[in-house]
């Protein structure tokens, strides 16, 4: 029989990958996507066929802030496995809609674990919660399960709520449910708005058309970069195991944001040289300014230092990456600039 795989967020960058992971391992694969008033299925559209072209992937209507909907679903779908990726994902944005992203981050989570009770499904259903390095916060590096928690956005704080709902679930009502702890992983799919994908997506229309400016943030704060498809394996792996437990997953290895700007321009062979301290630090190319600091990127709490320490997961779970940051770096590059080159 084949195993049948829920999961909230299926149209973000980690959905789309995981979709895909599952569908090779002969899943049946729904997913639950909102309703938007544009299309939002252009991650998935490549393996998304309505019930006219029958393949093992469908799409459903729902909200995480909809309990009608999610519990609606997952008694419909019966699914064994269930992925929560659905979330406000962005950290800055949590601090415009701090109310929001702790209903649909916190509350979307608790939503699906007591749907998983009431419907009577915990001896069937496995859960995976994406949980995020930003739960660490201002803790010092490295970060792994035994660091404490010091959330510095909405995000984390709404993000924490849902850790430890899920471990309450998972102690008090003996549902197999597993925290993932992720630190930043990016790919060709990463949303436009995340650091990596707007340095990308700018500096290879700066690169390749000769037009275009970047504006950003905080140039030094350190991140633990991985690719996306290396780490839904990790998701689907955690749910494979005897016991459930929780899991950092990590590269290891981590750099600022302006190493990420000068390895981007390295792989674009173009030479920038920057000048200039604080918000006044500039980038220039050609005797042309390229990239400045734009104070309305900082945010109220800043997160300075990840790097994680992903031990326990390569050890039990016996995972390990296969890209790094050069690795990555390339096929963001790469993928770019096929999208520039196919809209010229
Ligand atoms: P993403 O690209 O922003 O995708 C988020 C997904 O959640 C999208 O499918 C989005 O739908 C959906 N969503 C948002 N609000 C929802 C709601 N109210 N109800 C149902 N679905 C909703 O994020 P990602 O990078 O794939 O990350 C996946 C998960 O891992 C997220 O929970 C994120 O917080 C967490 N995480 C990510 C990282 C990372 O570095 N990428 C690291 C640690 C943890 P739309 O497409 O309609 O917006
Ligand atoms: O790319 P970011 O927005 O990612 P951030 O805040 O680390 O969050 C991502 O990773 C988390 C895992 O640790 C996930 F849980 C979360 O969902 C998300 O996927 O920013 C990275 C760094 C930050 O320090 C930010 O201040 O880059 C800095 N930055 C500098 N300029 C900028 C910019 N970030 C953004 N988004 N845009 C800028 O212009």
């Amino acid at each position: 029989m084949k195993k049948i795989a829920l999961i909230f967020g299926v149209t973000g960058q980690d959905g789309a990958y995981l979709s895909k992971l599952l569908l090779k391992k002969n899943y049946i694969v729904h997913g639950v996507k909102r309703r938007s008033s544009s299309f939002n299925t252009e991650r998935i559209d490549d393996i998304y066929n309505d019930l006219h072209n029958k393949t093992n992937f469908y799409l459903h209507y729902g909200d995480l802030t909809d309990s009608l909907s999610v519990l609606k679903i997952i008694k419909k779908i019966n699914p064994n496995e269930i992925y929560n990726l659905g979330a406000q994902s962005h950290v800055g944005v949590s601090f415009e809609v701090p109310e929001y992203t702790a209903n649909v981050d916190a509350l979307g989570t608790l939503r699906i674990l007591d749907s998983i009770l009431t419907l009577g499904m915990k001896d069937r259903v496995k859960f995976y919660q994406a949980g995020t390095s930003e739960m660490f916060g201002a803790s010092k590096p490295p970060q792994n399960e035994k660091t404490n928690f010091y959330p510095r956005s909405p995000y984390a704080a709404a993000k924490l709520y849902a850790h430890w709902i899920t471990v309450n679930y998972r102690e008090g009502y003996n549902i197999f449910a597993c925290n993932g702890i992720l630190f930043n992983h990016e790919s060709p799919l990463r949303g436009e708005t995340f650091v990596t994908k707007k340095i990308v997506s700018a500096l290879c229309k700066i690169s390749l058309l000769g037009k275009g400016k970047l504006y950003l943030g905080n140039l030094y704060s350190k991140r633990d970069w991985g690719h996306a498809q290396d780490y839904v394996v990790a998701m689907w792996k955690m749910l494979q195991q005897k016991k459930p437990k929780d899991y950092v997953i990590a590269s290891g290895k981590q750099y600022s944001v302006k190493y990420f700007v000068n390895l981007i321009c390295h792989i674009l062979k173009i030479k920038i040289n920057w000048k200039g301290k604080g918000i006044n630090e500039k980038a220039y190319l050609n005797g042309k300014v390229i990239i400045s600091i734009d104070k309305k990127y900082f945010r109220p709490t800043e997160v300075d230092s990840l790097l994680g320490d992903s031990r326990k997961a390569r050890k039990e779970l016996k995972w390990k990456p296969d890209y790094n940051i050069q690795s990555l770096a390339k096929d963001m590059v790469t993928q770019e600039i096929k999208n520039i080159n196919g809209k010229k």
